[in-house]
């Protein structure tokens, strides 16, 4: 591994750093009204309101085990899945409250079904926890512009103990990584405002984390500065930029690069919508990743499956011509990270030790140029099929003395998504 000096513990990053790419999930009750997860605050609707999904919940083709393998088959190395999400309804059989799978038509724990799907597939396990929760009766709607009941000023004056609810929300992470074995991620989701670090207790909640999971690695969004150089102690073992790839990746005041995770939605909501079908193509989810890590980080791809418990099958088939460029050119993601070279004209570079792979995103008008890297390299070659790739300097490019070139053979692209040629430098 070769990712340089990090400001956290490399001991328990370092297999996040290799897997540079996971599947998100996005799933519960909403996947029902099929209108996004954030239906109950868009549509201002009540526990009441919300009630038939509840009841209605009964997910007859959910087979974790068929997820699992279509992550695998894109290359994923890892899942995040919404054991509650804002809605406050829980996917898990937990002692602390009704609101959960076990009591809808689904009548068992299906965080349980996919913890083990996709450990059996060798994946990488995380959870996702909404620190909002909209269910809860002691979560207040005052001073929240989120909340589904804000503009409802009975609900929002009315008597409540926030501390209770944050003794709820300790209770259920404890219960999450007490009764699922190993888990990988814990993905607190999200603090705003007054509502951040110490109103959640999160020194104390962070501390029982890394008690119960030692090895467990937590996000950002408990509300520290991750980016400082004394950090909370809840500021979180990597960054999490939404739906967004920060430009030059994430330092922190030192100038040290910081593990960070970029997720994003394949098309424009992170709960199953059915109306949402403006999805991203293969091509733009490929040089997403390459993007991030180009740029020193991960890619969570999210997924919403329906109602009956399936991934929407224009999902399934962006995975899986993801997966076949992955199948070709894993060796260009997968424990690498940014090059210390400016990003070139036709793509972007990565970096594992003495290999440096050259994405070519737009095929240049004569040969691939690879600026200042002449006498560097000691041989090129197309990662998807290691055919050879003569370095030699074009007649028509004497003068640039500093550089060293490739010519591709024929005319287009031979992977028009990304053809991704390696270059072995001298050591
Ligand atoms: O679970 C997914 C994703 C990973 N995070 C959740 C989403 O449901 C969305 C988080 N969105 C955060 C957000 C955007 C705007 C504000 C919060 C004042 C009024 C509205 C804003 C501030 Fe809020």
């Amino acid at each position: 591994m070769a990712h340089g000096t990090y400001a956290t513990d490399m001991e328990r990053m370092g297999w996040f750093l290799d897997a540079r790419f996971g599947m998100f999930i996005h799933w519960g009750l909403y996947a029902i009204p099929a209108r996004g997860e954030w239906v109950r605050s868009q549509e201002r609707l009540s526990v009441e309101d919300y009630r038939p999904y509840f009841e209605a919940f009964n997910p007859t083709r959910y087979q974790p085990r068929e997820w699992a393998k279509a992550a695998k088959a894109a290359g994923q190395k890892y899942a995040v899945m919404t054991a509650k999400h804002h809605d406050g309804f829980c996917l898990f059989d937990s002692a602390l409250t009704d609101y959960k799978a076990t009591n809808t038509p689904a009548g068992r724990d299906l965080i349980r079904e996919y913890v083990e799907a996709f450990r059996a597939e060798g994946l990488k396990v995380g959870l996702y926890y909404s620190l909002l929760d909209w269910h809860h009766p002691d979560y207040p709607a005052y001073g929240d512009p989120h909340h589904p009941m804000r503009d409802n000023p009975a609900f929002r004056d009315r008597k409540h103990d926030f501390s209770r609810y944050v003794a709820y929300l300790h209770g259920q992470v404890r219960e999450l990584l007490t009764n699922y074995g190993r888990i990988d991620i814990m993905w607190f989701d999200f603090s705003y405002g007054e509502m951040a670090g110490e109103a959640w207790r999160a020194t104390d909640l962070v501390r029982m984390v890394r008690e119960l999971q030692p090895h467990i690695i937590i996000d950002n969004r408990l509300g520290g500065n991750i980016r400082s150089a004394h950090p909370e102690p809840y500021a979180g073992d990597f960054a999490s930029p939404e739906q967004i790839i920060p430009p030059e990746g994430v330092t922190n005041e030192l100038g040290q690069p910081i593990p960070w995770e970029a997720c994003i939605t394949l098309n424009h909501h992170w709960g199953y919508c059915a109306a949402d079908n403006d999805y991203k193509t293969p091509k733009q989810v490929v040089r997403a990743l390459v993007e991030c890590v180009s740029k020193g980080g991960n890619l969570l791809l999210n997924v919403g499956p329906n109602a009956k418990g399936e991934i929407p099958q224009p999902s399934l088939e962006i995975l899986s011509e993801v997966g076949r460029w992955m199948r070709a050119n894993g060796e260009s993601i997968y424990g690498c990270g940014r090059a210390d070279l400016p990003k070139p004209e036709w793509g972007r570079y990565t970096q594992k030790g003495n290999r440096l792979y050259a994405h070519v995103f737009d095929r240049p008008i004569g040969p691939v140029n690879f600026r200042g890297l002449a006498g560097k390299v000691k041989r090129a070659r197309l990662l998807a099929d290691g055919s050879e790739l003569r370095l030699e300097r074009p007649w028509n490019a004497t003068e640039y003395a500093d550089d060293a070139f490739v010519t591709l053979p024929g005319a287009g692209l031979p992977d028009e998504i990304d053809t991704v040629i390696e270059l072995e430098l001298v050591e």
